[in-house]
């Protein structure tokens, strides 16, 4: 199958799970209202695709797949609003709609985060597996996310707007900010499948770190150079004063850099069969768009 329509099918199953998940009247209707704004806003889902590609290339139930896929991207949604709030990057628009704080106001962006957040882990305990996948699950989502990943990425990222930093620490950064999700994502599928294999995990996350760095490389050439179908405005990065990747390298040397990083990834998962599909995803987050 095509990578277009197989990341269509996937996106229509988290779809699935999320019109489930978000018809719960027991939520507070407000916040109920803004969670499922900002998750049903046209994200690519690529990490639930990272997820249950996984899970599926080593075997794993999609019914335990699916549940862990939904709480990465829950999680993925409530960085963004946080995000985009004024007291962090302060943009009016995601993927071309206003952000949550803009569409309702800051105190329900707030919250609306927090329980996507917290939901998150719900979700991954209620899954139909074993509790030794449920508590490794949510070992391996909370690190990605805390304090020692995502959100360390964010302060850094906050830091860097006041001091100036080096190279190493962008990519620290950048590893912390967006590769450790990326990272979960084929973590969790290999939990889904009961993989213990450490050379199998390895490789995933081999290539989840690459297309990670990948990812957030392409994301600083498109603020700069991109155009306006990103979905928020051109040169937000240089109006916030941040260090980006090409403050240390000409766009030239970041894109080597990228596709450098691309080879590296498509060559740890070439010997899991059906890792193909993966491949194709690394080279489309090389040279997408927006
Ligand atoms: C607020 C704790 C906290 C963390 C925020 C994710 C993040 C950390 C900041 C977002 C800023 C940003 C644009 C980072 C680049 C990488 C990234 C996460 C981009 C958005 O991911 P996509 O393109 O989003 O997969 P979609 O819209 O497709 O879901």
């Amino acid at each position: 199958m095509k990578l277009a329509e197989d990341m269509k099918n996937c996106a229509a199953q988290i779809d699935g799970f999320f019109e489930t998940f978000f018809a719960d009247e027991a939520r507070e209707h407000r916040l109920a209202d803004a969670m499922r704004y900002s998750t049903m806003s046209g994200g690519k889902r690529i990490r639930p695709y990272l997820t249950m590609k996984t899970a599926e290339l080593l075997g794993a139930d999609p019914a335990v797949a699916l549940p862990f896929a939904a709480a990465l991207e829950l999680v993925h949604t409530y960085s963004l609003i946080h995000d985009d709030l004024p007291c962090m990057d302060d943009d009016d628009y995601r993927r071309g709609r206003l952000t949550c704080h803009k569409m309702f106001d800051e105190a329900t962006a707030v919250l609306a985060g927090d329980a996507l957040l917290t939901d998150a882990f719900s979700v991954l305990v209620n899954a139909p597996c074993t509790d030794r996948q449920k508590a490794e699950a949510v070992k391996v989502l909370a690190e990605a996310a805390g304090s020692r990943g995502m959100v360390a990425g964010q302060m850094t990222d906050l830091e860097a707007e006041r001091h100036a930093i080096s190279f190493d620490t962008l990519k620290r950064l950048y590893a912390n900010k967006t590769g450790a999700l990326m990272r979960a994502s084929v973590l969790l599928g290999c939990i889904a499948a009961d993989c213990r294999d450490a050379s199998i995990r390895n490789a995933f996350v081999r290539y989840a770190e690459n297309i990670g760095m990948t990812f957030q490389i392409v994301d600083d050439l498109l603020d700069k150079y991109g155009d306006c179908s990103i979905g928020k405005p051109l040169g937000s990065d240089e109006k916030n004063g941040k260090n980006t990747y090409l403050t240390f390298v000409s766009p030239e040397e970041a894109k080597a850099d990228a596709e450098r990083l691309t080879s590296d990834a498509k060559a740890a998962v070439s010997t899991i069969a059906g890792g193909e599909v993966l491949a194709d995803l690394a080279d489309m987050l090389l040279h997408r768009q927006k």
